[in-house]
């Protein structure tokens, strides 16, 4: 199946009966998640891209959000990334990502509702015009990144948030923390570099994720996602980037 992206006028693509299918965008961090667990879990799926500037009417119709990611098999549809992410964890039961202690689990979704906070601050710096306000929004991101680092140092556990293994809360945040490097190259801005001595746990954390197989299968570089926010920041983001056929 082709990895461009569809848009409005574009044919559906039809489904089939017991196969996965992930409603995606390639350089959406909502996405990422939910292909990160996919992939984690080792559960067969297709992706279909969808061209969120010319979003097919088929797509609508499946998510009216018009958001992605979506999760379809059969009759059903999940249209958002962390219902999907539970979802498939509650339902592929091999290498469970959700702490089955509750006091864990609420721990976890306290950190996951903070990401917004900090992935906020990340988008404003992106647009920031002026170096005052640019500054400022990175002292904020920076604000952020501290919460996590003492989180994760106070669990005294780690590499992971999840100790010695990685658990969903270590998944749902990557995506945003495998952006975040774009900054420092876009702005030019030194100071939204992640400094290894202020920030040691959270930068033995970043090591450690990059071990893993599912992060190697569905991420970019820092020089490709700045490729993409180029044309995102100018309202032309180029959903077929680096695709050759
Ligand atoms: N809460 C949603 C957010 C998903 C989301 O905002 N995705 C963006 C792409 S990164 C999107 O679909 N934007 C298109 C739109 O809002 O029309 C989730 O976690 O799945």
């Amino acid at each position: 199946m082709t990895q461009k992206a569809y848009t409005q006028g574009s044919t559906f693509p039809p489904t089939k009966p017991d196969v996965l299918r992930i409603y995606s965008m390639r350089f959406c961090p909502y996405s990422h998640r939910a292909r990160l667990v996919l992939n984690h879990k080792k559960i067969p799926f297709e992706v279909v891209n969808i061209n969120l500037k010319s979003k097919p009417d088929w797509y609508l119709a499946i998510n009216p959000l018009g958001t992605v990611p979506a999760l379809q098999i059969d009759d059903k549809v999940i249209t958002d990334s962390v219902a999907a992410a539970e979802w498939l964890d509650d339902v592929y039961t091999e290498s469970r990502l959700q702490p089955s202690d509750p006091y864990r689990r609420a721990l976890d979704r306290v950190l996951l509702e903070y990401i917004s906070k900090f992935y906020g601050s990340f988008r404003d710096a992106l647009k920031s015009t002026d170096p005052t306000t640019l500054q400022t929004n990175i002292e904020e991101t920076k604000k952020h990144l501290q919460f996590y680092e003492e989180k994760l140092k106070a669990r005294g556990e780690g590499p992971f948030f999840g100790g010695s293994k990685p658990c969903m809360f270590d998944l749902l945040f990557w995506p945003m923390v495998e952006r975040f490097p774009v900054l420092a190259v876009m702005k030019e801005s030194p100071t939204a570099n992640i400094d290894a001595d202020k920030f040691p746990t959270f930068t033995a954390w970043v090591q450690a994720m990059k071990e893993l197989p599912e992060l190697k299968a569905t991420g970019f570089d820092t020089d490709s996602y700045v490729a993409f926010f180029r044309g995102y920041l100018k309202e032309t983001p180029d959903y077929n980037l680096f695709l050759k056929e």
